[in-house]
């Protein structure tokens, strides 16, 4: 595939949901290098831009690139061989992190529970997967997930895992919050001060969790935390078109829409984050991004691409 048809697959969301992005992402730039014959390091960085430039939230995008473009060598040879290492290294981390959080997630789901997901997040999907498949007899409240209907996904993937799921429309959480044991939700970026970043409406969500003491649960990816917040760069929520929610009449009218497609929840609601290394609090936000990632002020320079790059 070429590189502005795979651009295009993420910025239609074909390809969706952070993780499949920036491992969709891995996969492309590794098919690219193999195709570049001069000029190597030029046709790469613009390659990275031109996938940067498809969704600006996630993060994994964002550090999917920045890991791969990390190669070495001095030959264009030896630079290819490096990059594609790098990819296919990235591509197993996304694999093997979310094998470990549903491990680690699946622990603390008890028996008979009911669980609320909001969108669709693989991450949070492989938890509550986990725990079926572990035996403990649990339900799903989808949402909606409007206006893009995320939930739909989402429902049909744990209904065809054999889990019972009860669809609902998104004003109908706190209706149904009384019912729920926990929340389990994914990440598009999680910040240096362990703020979640995720559709539109999670904060809403952990709102009413919050209200009714029901745990709200993040499962992230370590490469879902954002290095750049570290140096102190706010997360760029994006806005997509009228069209995704309002009918061309609406519109015809003069009325005017937002649609910001992400939200931030405070880590104040956060009970706890399941990643990769384990069960952490969304305090330790910044020690990820410092001892996992590597990010220190020192290392500032190894973030190759700045916020300009996604405008
Ligand atoms: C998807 C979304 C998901 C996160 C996490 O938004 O908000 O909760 O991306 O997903 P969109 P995952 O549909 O707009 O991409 O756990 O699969 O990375």
């Amino acid at each position: 595939m070429d590189l502005l048809s795979a651009a295009e697959k993420i910025k239609s969301m074909e390809i969706r949901g952070a993780s499949r992005i920036a491992k969709f992402a891995a996969e492309v730039m590794k098919e690219h290098a193999l195709k570049v014959r001069d000029n190597f390091d030029e046709e790469m960085m613009k390659a990275s831009q031109i996938l940067l430039n498809t969704r600006p939230t996630a993060v994994s995008l964002y550090n999917a690139i920045n890991y791969i473009m990390r190669y070495t060598g001095s030959t264009p040879e030896e630079k290819r061989a490096s990059l594609i290492r790098r990819a296919e290294e990235f591509i197993g981390w996304v694999d093997s992190a979310q094998r470990k959080i549903a491990e680690i997630g699946e622990r603390r789901i008890k028996d008979g529970s009911t669980i609320l997901t909001h969108c669709n997040s693989s991450a949070a999907i492989a938890v509550i997967k986990r725990a079926h498949e572990a035996g403990k007899r649990i339900e799903v409240f989808a949402t909606e997930s409007r206006p893009r209907w995320q939930g739909h996904i989402t429902a049909r993937q744990l209904r065809e895992a054999g889990i019972e799921v009860t669809l609902i429309v998104d004003s109908a959480v706190r209706y149904f919050i009384s019912e729920v044991d926990c929340v389990i939700v994914g990440a598009d970026t999680i910040t240096a001060n362990g703020a979640l970043v995720n559709k539109i409406g999670t904060s809403q969500v952990a709102l009413c969790a919050k209200e009714a003491r029901v745990p709200f649960i993040v499962a992230a990816e370590t490469f879902k935390f954002s290095p750049k917040t570290i140096f102190g760069e706010l997360v760029l929520i994006e806005e997509r078109s009228a069209e995704e929610v309002a009918p061309k009449e609406l519109l015809e009218l003069g009325v005017k829409v937002r649609n910001p497609a992400f939200d931030v929840t405070p880590r104040d609601y956060i009970d706890v984050i399941i990643t990769e290394i384990g069960a952490i609090p969304p305090e330790m936000a910044y020690l990820v991004i410092k001892d996992r990632l590597g990010y220190t002020e020192i290392s500032r320079e190894e973030l190759r691409f700045d916020s300009e790059h996604y405008e």
